[in-house]
């Protein structure tokens, strides 16, 4: 009876790929992947259990009546006018009573478990931001982020901040029966221990406009050998050169029109000489900014070209007139194309 329910696993989308998806059970569900599986699982056979058992009673009885004491003529009398049974009201007052705090202990246990993460999982923790309509990701301790895939470790218990930047959407996990709303102006969490490898979904759960159907990401889980490999960093197999080829193209479209590379003064100060190359390596000019109304010498580096990108009031150039102008912020930028405009600004050395 159950094998009617039982789907194809690549029809149903809790797995991205279906070649790697793990075979079902009797009900179309997939095995044990999370810590919290035996919670909701359980709960959820042991409530189905329950109703399938109190319909077949509860009709099966109606029927049996409707059968055995139906009238038989016209104007049969009737047998009996019974309006009460206090012995029979108790027991079937008690019997569902029992059985719905049984319900609640179970249910509640297992929000408690999800709600409290372990330790170990709070140590591995990932951030996924939640905007219309993708998804972000950063990862522990790596200034690199990920859009709309994020790799996690196998075996290791998970712990992802959610942050959204503008409405109400929700981080829905089935293959590791997770959901949690994502909140703007508030800190969620939510956790689990993926003990297989594969390729998971997850969908925003929360209606959030238009797109909301195709707000969904997928979650590798792989072997922290693989994981270590970075495999989310979309930099680490290019060259210096594709690199900044790209910055050179972002550069073109965004940052050209305050920014000049030869030399020649415009909105912003130019990218020329920003940075110097000595044998294989390259050096960040001197440069005095302000920063909180103090003056200070910096060396121009990585971060401070990141700082300045993300958050130009930081420290502003403390040259005339640039320190009067006002650069346009690009809080959301993707590290990479960050790391692309660096890697351009870079090359600028190489020229001559
Ligand atoms: C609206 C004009 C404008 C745009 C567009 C702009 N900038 Fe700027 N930028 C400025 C101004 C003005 C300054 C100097 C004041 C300051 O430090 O905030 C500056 C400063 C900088 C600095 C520090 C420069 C130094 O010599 O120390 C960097 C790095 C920088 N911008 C990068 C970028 C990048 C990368 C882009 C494109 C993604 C960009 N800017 C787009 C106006 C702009
Ligand atoms: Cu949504």
């Amino acid at each position: 009876m159950f094998a009617l329910l039982t789907q194809d696993p690549a029809k149903i989308n809790y797995v991205a790929d279906p070649a790697k998806a793990p075979t079902l059970d009797a009900f179309g569900q997939l095995p044990e992947l999370a810590s919290t599986f035996g919670h909701v699982d359980g709960l959820f056979y042991f409530t189905y259990a329950v109703c399938i058992f109190f319909f077949v009673l509860i009709v099966g009885v109606l029927l049996f009546s409707v059968v055995k004491y139906h009238r038989k003529t016209f104007d049969q009398p009737a047998a009996s006018n019974v309006t009460h049974n206090t012995p029979l009201e108790v027991v079937w007052t008690v019997i569902p009573l029992i059985i719905v705090m049984v319900m609640f202990a179970w249910g509640f246990d297992g929000c408690m478990d999800m709600h409290y993460a372990p330790h170990a999982a709070s140590q591995n923790q990932f951030k996924a931001t939640a905007k219309q309509w993708s998804w972000t990701f950063n990862y522990p301790n790596d200034p690199s982020q990920s859009f709309n895939e994020v790799w996690i470790p196998v075996d290791k218990p998970v712990q992802f901040v959610l942050e959204s930047t503008d409405v109400l959407h929700a981080f829905y996990m089935p293959s590791m029966r997770v959901k949690r709303d994502v909140i703007p102006g508030r800190l969620q969490t939510v956790w689990f221990h993926p003990k297989k490898e594969g390729e998971f979904h997850l969908f925003c759960a929360e209606y959030c406009g238009d797109d909301h159907s195709r707000m969904y990401a997928k979650v590798h889980v792989v072997k922290q050998s693989v994981y270590d490999t970075r495999p989310w960093d979309q930099w680490k197999d290019a060259t210096p050169a594709e690199a900044a080829a790209s910055g050179e193209s972002l550069y073109k479209q965004i940052c050209a029109s305050c920014h000049s590379v030869n030399g020649t003064p415009s909105v912003g100060p130019s990218w020329k000489g920003m940075f110097t190359k000595q044998g294989e390596n390259y050096v960040g000019r001197q440069r005095e900014v302000v920063e909180g109304g103090a003056k200070k010498t910096i060396t121009v580096d990585d971060a401070y070209i990141t700082e300045s990108i993300q958050k130009p009031d930081q420290k502003k150039v403390a040259e005339e007139p640039y320190v009067k102008n006002a650069m346009t912020a690009f809080p959301t930028l993707e590290e990479r194309k960050i790391k692309g405009l660096i890697q351009y600004m870079k090359s600028l050395a190489d020229a001559k």
